[in-house]
């Protein structure tokens, strides 16, 4: 799978990809991420990528005309195996969902948007999806990207060690939505914390029922809204 991202930063991603599953997945050729400047695709002297909302209001805008520029470049034809998504603060929620149908692509661009937003004709006319990874304020798309593509890049086939150990997580769907057991290494006794008897037995069937009430206790205090006990939204 291809990544395409488009940023005014692009030495921002110096580190994310260059650790771990990310940098293996890259040295095997399974993923292949393209860093874009979008000063590239500027032609004034300043080589400037932003200006003033009309109608006024505080900050700039990425300008529409350099995304544009970048995108039918780097995509010159626009087929079925290949999207654009804008990062931005009004997307919609990326999730695990999400992760895998892109998982399922063969290329992806994500344009970074930047300052206080990008002028709205991007969203409508040229990316497919506007996506936000929460309901927080960052300063760009760019730590967004860093976490999609680390989100996409373990799914793809070959990626991880094993083939379906990413299936076997939290928030990986399932016939009930339960978030991960709690999980205990030596020592078995730690500042007078006892790691919890069952697990150092070697009755399985009991390990397991264990850790499926525990999954419950633990998505029920903390993530009440994944269980529908709670009117929260996720
Ligand atoms: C006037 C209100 N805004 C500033 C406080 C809106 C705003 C503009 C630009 C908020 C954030 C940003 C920059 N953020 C992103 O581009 C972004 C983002 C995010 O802020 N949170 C979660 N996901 C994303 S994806 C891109």
């Amino acid at each position: 799978m291809t990544f395409h991202i488009v940023t005014i930063f692009p030495e921002f991603f110096a580190g994310p990809f260059e650790h771990g599953v990310i940098r293996r997945a890259r040295q095997t050729g399974r993923l292949e991420i393209q860093l874009h400047d979008l000063r590239n695709w500027t032609y004034d002297r300043h080589r400037t990528v932003d200006d003033r909302p009309f109608g006024g209001g505080e900050g700039m805008l990425l300008k529409p005309e350099p995304i544009f520029q970048a995108v039918e470049s780097i995509l010159p034809e626009r087929v079925p195996g290949q999207k654009v998504v804008l990062l931005s603060a009004q997307g919609q929620r990326f999730d695990q969902a999400t992760a895998r149908r892109y998982a399922e692509l063969e290329t992806l661009l994500l344009i970074c948007g930047r300052y206080e937003g990008v002028d709205e004709r991007v969203a409508a006319h040229l990316a497919d999806e506007e996506v936000s990874v929460g309901d927080f304020v960052l300063s760009g798309g760019e730590l967004p990207a860093a976490v999609i593509v680390d989100a996409v890049a373990r799914l793809l086939p070959g990626v991880l060690g094993n083939e379906d150990s990413s299936r076997n997580e939290s928030f990986s769907g399932g016939e009930e939505l339960l978030l991960d057991c709690p999980q205990y290494t030596r020592p078995a006794e730690f500042r007078g914390w006892k790691v919890p008897e069952v697990l150092l037995g070697g009755n399985h069937e009991e390990i397991r029922r264990w850790r499926r009430a525990a999954s419950r206790e633990k998505t029920e205090r903390l993530r009440p809204d994944l269980t529908g006990s709670s009117s929260a939204k996720s």
